[in-house]
Parts: C-alpha cells; sequence; structure tokens
C-alpha cells in the first residue's frame, strides 16, 4: 500500500534517528523486547520513528488544576504539554468522543488519544476518565494516553489501568523540595492550599509514589522535565537518573517558555529561557543515564495531527457536528494504513544508517539546519516554519531537535526577500530567524533569496541549495563530505563561514 503523505514538515522515517543518541543504529526500538516495542512502535511521542508517520491528538476536557507552576498562567493550554495558547474549545467528554471519531476516520494516521489539559488531567477525573472509557468502548484500536503534574496519580492507578492507558506522562521538574518550592508557589492537596517546601514535598512524594506504582503494572512512563535556569539546570541530572531508576522509559527535557504576554509568574519575573546550546547539552548529559525525546513540539492540549502541525482548524465541533463519520468502515482503511506503515518500518529495522566516507581523523561536528518537507530537504529558506536541527560528524549524522522560525515570505520566485519588522520589534522577521538558528554552520533548504543569503553568509551560516529535494540525512552527509574534503573539520581550521 502506498503511504499516505499527511503533513508538510516530517521527515520520513530515513531522515531522523535514535531519540537516545543514534549513532548509526537504524531503529531506536531494536533492543526492546517485543511487547514493549509494539506498544511504542506507532506512539509519535514514545518513539522517534513513528513520529514521521503516526499522529496523535489531544482532546481538552480537563479545564481545572491542583497546583500552581511559575510557568503556567490559567487562561493558557497547561504548559506541561502545551505551549501557551488559549484552547480554542473546551469539550465535554461527548464532545470529545464525537470529534475523536471524525479525526480518526479523517486522519487514519492518527494512532494516539492523550488528554493532557488544559488543566490537569487527574485533577478532573469524572472528565478524563469518562472520555477514556467511551473511547475504549467506540474506538478500541485507539492508544490512550495520558499526562499529569502527578499529585493525584497514586490514587488514580488502578483505574489508568483499567481503562488500558499504556503511557502516561509524568511532568517532574524536581527531586528536591527547596527547588521544587522555586517552581510551584502552591498545591492544593486534602482540601487546603499548602505552600512552600511543604507542598512541593508532598507533590514530590506524590509523584514518585506514582511512577512506581505504573511501572510496577507494566505502564510506559515517560517523565518530562520543564527546563528552567538558574533554577533546576543541574538538578535535571539528578532528576533523570532517579526516575530511570524508577522504571521510567523515557525523559523529555523541554525548554521553558517564559514571555511577559503570557502573564506567568515566570514571564512577569523576566525569569530567562534556556538557549538551545544549554538544552542541547543537558539532553546530552542525561543521555548518558535514559534514553531521551528530542522530537517534542510542546504541544497544545487540542492538538490535532503529526507532532509539529496544527490541524485543529479542520476540526472545530461546528464542522464535526455536519460530518457523517461511519467508524466500522474507517476502521477497516485505518488497519490497512497502520499495518503498511508498520511494514515499512520493520522492513527499515536492521539496516544500518551508514557513515560518512573519507572524513578524517579528529574531524569536528557540524550543526545544521534544514528546512524539510516530508523527510527531503524540499523547503524554502522563507517559507520553513520550522527547521530541523542534524548533527553530522564522523560517527553519522543525527537529529538533533527543532527551532520553531517565523514565516516572513509570502513570494515565491524571490525566496526569503522581502523582509519585514514587526510594529515595535527591535529586530526584523529575517534576522531573529538567522539568530534562532545560531550554533548551525550550514542552512540546507530548496531555494534561498539574495537578501537572506547574505544576511546567512555575514551570521557565519552558509546557505546550501544544492542538495534540494534529496533525502534529508543523505544531504547532511554529503554537505559534511564535502566540508570535510575541504579540511575545515580539523581542529586547526577556521569555521566554515561560507561554503
Ligand atoms: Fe499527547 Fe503527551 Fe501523550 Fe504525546 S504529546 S499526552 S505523550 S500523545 Fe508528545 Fe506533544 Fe511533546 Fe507531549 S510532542 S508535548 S511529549
Ligand atoms: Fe498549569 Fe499544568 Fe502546572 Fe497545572 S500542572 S499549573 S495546568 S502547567
Amino acid at each position: 500500500m502506498e503511504l499516505p503523505v499527511i503533513s508538510n514538515n516530517a521527515p520520513a522515517a530515513d531522515g531522523g534517528c535514535s531519540s537516545s543518541g543514534c549513532g548509526s543504529a537504524p531503529d531506536a526500538l531494536a533492543h526492546l523486547p517485543e511487547h514493549i516495542r509494539a506498544k511504542v512502535q506507532d506512539h509519535p511521542c514514545y518513539s522517534e520513528q513513528a513520529h514521521h508517520y503516526f499522529a496523535r491528538m489531544h482532546v481538552a476536557v480537563a479545564p481545572a488544576c491542583n497546583i500552581q507552576c511559575n510557568y503556567c498562567n490559567r487562561k493558557y493550554d497547561c504548559s506541561n504539554e502545551s505551549r501557551p495558547g488559549v484552547v480554542s474549545e473546551l469539550l465535554t467528554p461527548d464532545q470529545a468522543i464525537k470529534k475523536v471519531l471524525a479525526v480518526a476516520a479523517e486522519i487514519p494516521q492518527m494512532t494516539v488519544l492523550g488528554i493532557a489539559g488544559p488543566g490537569d488531567p487527574l485533577a478532573n477525573p469524572g472528565r478524563t476518565f469518562e472520555t477514556f472509557r467511551q473511547l475504549s468502548e467506540k474506538a478500541p484500536d485507539i492508544k490512550l494516553c495520558v499526562s499529569t503534574n502527578g499529585l493525584s496519580l497514586p490514587e488514580h492507578v488502578d483505574e489508568i489501568a483499567k481503562h488500558n492507558i499504556d503511557h502516561v506522562t509524568i511532568t517532574i521538574n524536581c527531586v528536591d523540595p527547596e527547588v521544587g518550592a522555586r517552581i510551584y508557589p502552591w498545591i492544593y492537596w486534602q482540601n487546603k492550599r499548602i505552600f512552600g517546601i511543604e507542598g512541593a514535598k508532598i507533590l514530590i512524594e506524590q509523584q514518585q509514589k506514582g511512577l512506581q506504582m505504573l511501572t510496577e503494572r507494566g505502564i510506559l512512563v515517560k517523565v518530562n522535565s520543564v527546563l528552567i535556569p538558574g533554577v533546576n539546570e543541574e538538578h535535571l541530572k539528578e532528576v533523570s537518573k532517579v526516575v530511570k531508576a524508577k522504571g521510567a522509559f523515557l525523559h523529555n527535557v523541554m525548554p521553558l517558555i517564559a514571555e511577559a504576554e503570557h502573564g506567568t509568574y515566570y514571564g512577569i519575573m523576566g525569569q530567562p529561557e534556556p538557549t538551545q546550546e544549554m538544552l542541547q547539552e543537558l539532553q546530552d548529559a542525561c543521555a548518558g543515564d535514559m534514553a531521551m525525546m528530542r522530537h517534542c513540539r510542546q504541544c497544545r492540549a487540542d492538538a490535532v495531527g503529526l507532532l509539529g502541525e496544527d490541524r485543529g482548524d479542520e476540526f472545530t465541533m461546528d464542522k464535526i457536528d455536519v460530518m457523517d463519520v461511519d467508524y466500522e468502515a474507517a476502521m477497516v482503511r485505518r488497519k490497512a494504513v497502520h499495518d503498511a506503515i508498520i511494514d515499512k518500518l520493520e522492513a527499515e529495522r536492521g539496516v544500518a544508517k551508514p557513515k560518512p566516507a573519507g572524513i578524517p581523523a579528529g574531524s569536528r561536528p557540524v550543526l545544521m539546519a534544514v528546512a524539510g518537507k516530508n523527510g527531503l530537504v524540499a523547503e524554502h529558506f522563507g517559507h520553513a516554519r520550522e527547521f530541523l536541527i542534524y548533527e553530522a560528524s564522523p560517527d553519522g549524522v543525527r537529529f538533533i531537535g527543532h527551532r520553531k522560525t517565523e514565516l516572513y515570505c509570502g513570494g515565491m520566485d524571490a525566496c526569503g526577500d522581502g523582509d519585514v519588522v514587526e510594529a515595535g520589534a527591535s529586530e526584523s522577521l529575517l534576522d531573529r530567524n538567522i539568530r534562532i538558528l545560531s550554533g548551525c554552520e550550514v542552512v540546507l533548504c530548496a531555494k534561498v533569496g539574495y537578501e537572506p543569503w547574505a544576511k546567512l553568509e555575514a551570521a557565519g551560516i552558509a546557505p546550501n541549495g544544492e542538495h534540494a529535494m534529496e533525502p534529508i540525512e543523505e544531504a547532511v552527509m554529503a554537505v559534511y563530505e564535502e566540508i570535510a574534503a575541504t579540511g575545515r573539520l580539523l581542529p586547526q581550521a577556521d569555521s566554515l563561514k561560507v561554503a
């Protein structure tokens, strides 16, 4: 079966790498026991490979929360799982079921339904579990996933197991109450508000207890941590060790979002966000202890589609109300699409990824930003809303993460020319995008105009449009080999500056 293309920005399976740090491993799941692999191979968050093909959706049925995080403003999505942004529609469980069935029929690659907010799902157990209960009856082919701050987790573990919820995310930002008191001003516990260190201590105990209870039942647990510079950046290495020892499957360190306009405590107080380098360094440091997730897109609590894309607008309740969904028929189609993708992934397993050829010993790694589309170097520089970041080294090519940029170019011909300065902004959109790509030495894209070309070069980033429509990893490797041939990867050589 021909695999349908459902995204405009997802790399194909050969465009990614292991979430645990990859190297030349063709399949990050290959080492897992069969029963665990079966649980994660089609989950876009638990498997880096799967996220190129399989989609997830969230239903926003959980408005309340039982703690306060300094990076959250209640009128925005839960920052544990979502970038700040108002949830378009809060749904009742019945509306949520209708929406899930409609989306699953339209997007057969949608394999996972998650509840991630906008508050804490387990602080809204009635609405959350009613949604899961109905779904497990009406759409048994959809995997169920829940994300929580963990405060109420232990009391709900049995209910989670009862509904076959195989994937749980706990946001754990600390294991030390003194650190916790700088992140959580209060928790609501046993009908009382508990402040500071005392509150953080209870939260930490509940999170750790819940984690252990879940893993004892064979439920896969991913731990999300928000990296807050100066508060928990060093401490997260300890968190990674502790949660691994308790059986967590995957650790996802996400950057703090703290913009003043979101009205959060951190935003208003000017708490700095981490730099890309800081995030990557920490992810690499924690990777020694456990598998790291690097492809998280900090999605909304009502996200629909592949990670990194948002198709929510296609599925508002007014549109769903007039859709005619035959879920029995949809399930047959879903299975065929699903099986075809799994067959493709299975075929790739065991095929070692190539390493770059002709690289002199001692060559340094190079970061490259790629404007990708469907696994190819296919996007114009000025049209990219995110760049995929790859590291090329003598060991191979590995996916590092993504960086969001702003669309600033509306034209097709003079790609990227026509820079824009937004009202009140101190830099143009093009300058901002180039700043976001700092640390990268090459940008690969399908096309780039004269104006961005010159500015990229001036910033020490070599623009490269020579590998348009080539598979991403092959293109990154080819450019790395080209650079190596010039001798500029050796310790005494200058940086690339201009290719
Ligand atoms: Fe949703 Fe979370 Fe389940 Fe995924 S998201 S509840 S585990 S189905 Fe995924 Fe989105 Fe990152 Fe979350 S990319 S924010 S990790
Ligand atoms: Fe906000 Fe989520 Fe924290 Fe609750 S757990 S305060 S909803 S970020």
